[in-house]
């Protein structure tokens, strides 16, 4: 099947919106929550933030520059389907590999939706022939190798990565909270070498809505520092919750992380 036919295309957040064979950087959204373990909501994260993309028209940020020299394209939502987990993931996976066989240079951000997503994103990425290693910022480390006997839960997602990629080739900073397997399981994890694929959990931050928060958490500018001397090859961006709270600040911090993300792959 075409992959087109699992995408709804009805979102566009970029004024300059290129075609997808011409595009460098990519949003896609997913937004599926099924898995999720804590407070539901996190489905409704890519469009809220495609609104504070219209809300807040400065797509300039003083240290990288403006967007409106990044060739961009919404590709639009995934059309997921809300509880099986397995069958989404089995359609992001051939979403993500029709787009990178349509343009196997564009860089992708993936915009969750719940942590699961990322699973068949690496997976797309890897069969498409890119090289890297995995670095994912998390409040969790999301090792177990099942959740309530879900291998597709987002509390097993860097297990799933970690069989087909290796510990050795994954790193993984921010965990505060897990079982005693998976803080055992990550003595073994590496520390990512350029380039890396980026998973960022949003509940990796404090003061942030998401399903399932951790106290202790890091702060923006924090977040931003450790993405900025990496060479990014794609990143994805999940668990932001916005039925938890519908404050503008989170939406628009989440906002300003799209637009650094944009500007420095
Ligand atoms: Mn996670």
């Amino acid at each position: 099947m075409d992959w087109r036919f699992l995408v709804r295309r009805t979102n566009f957040v970029w004024e300059n919106e290129y075609e997808l064979d011409e595009a460098e950087v990519a949003l896609l959204g997913v937004p599926f929550d099924s898995t999720t373990t804590g407070l539901p909501g996190t489905r409704l994260g890519p469009d809220r933030v495609r609104e504070e993309f219209r809300n807040w028209a400065s797509t300039y940020d003083p240290e990288l520059g403006t967007l409106d020299d990044v060739k961009l394209v919404d590709v639009g939502n995934i059309d997921v389907v809300y509880g099986d987990p397995r069958a989404t993931l089995d359609r992001i996976y051939e979403v993500v590999k029709g787009i990178l066989e349509e343009n196997p240079k564009l860089k992708l951000i993936t915009l969750g939706g719940e942590h699961s997503i990322t699973f068949p994103v690496v997976r797309a990425m890897l069969d498409s022939g890119r090289k890297f290693n995995y670095l994912c910022f998390d409040a969790h480390w999301d090792l177990l190798d099942s959740y309530l006997g879900l291998k597709e839960s987002h509390a097993s997602v860097n297990r799933r990565i970690s069989e087909i990629l290796g510990l050795d080739r994954m790193e993984i900073q921010g965990p505060r909270t897990g079982e005693k397997e998976e803080w055992d399981l990550a003595k073994k994890l590496g520390k990512a070498k350029n380039p890396v694929y980026l998973s960022v959990d949003l509940d990796v931050l404090d003061n942030i809505p998401v399903g399932t928060p951790v106290p202790g958490g890091w702060d923006f500018n924090k977040l931003w520092d450790e993405i900025k001397n990496r060479d990014i090859i794609s990143a994805d961006i999940v668990e932001y919750d916005p039925m938890v709270g519908t404050s503008p600040v989170p939406s628009e911090l989440l906002r300003r992380l799209i637009l650094k993300i944009s500007l420095h792959l």
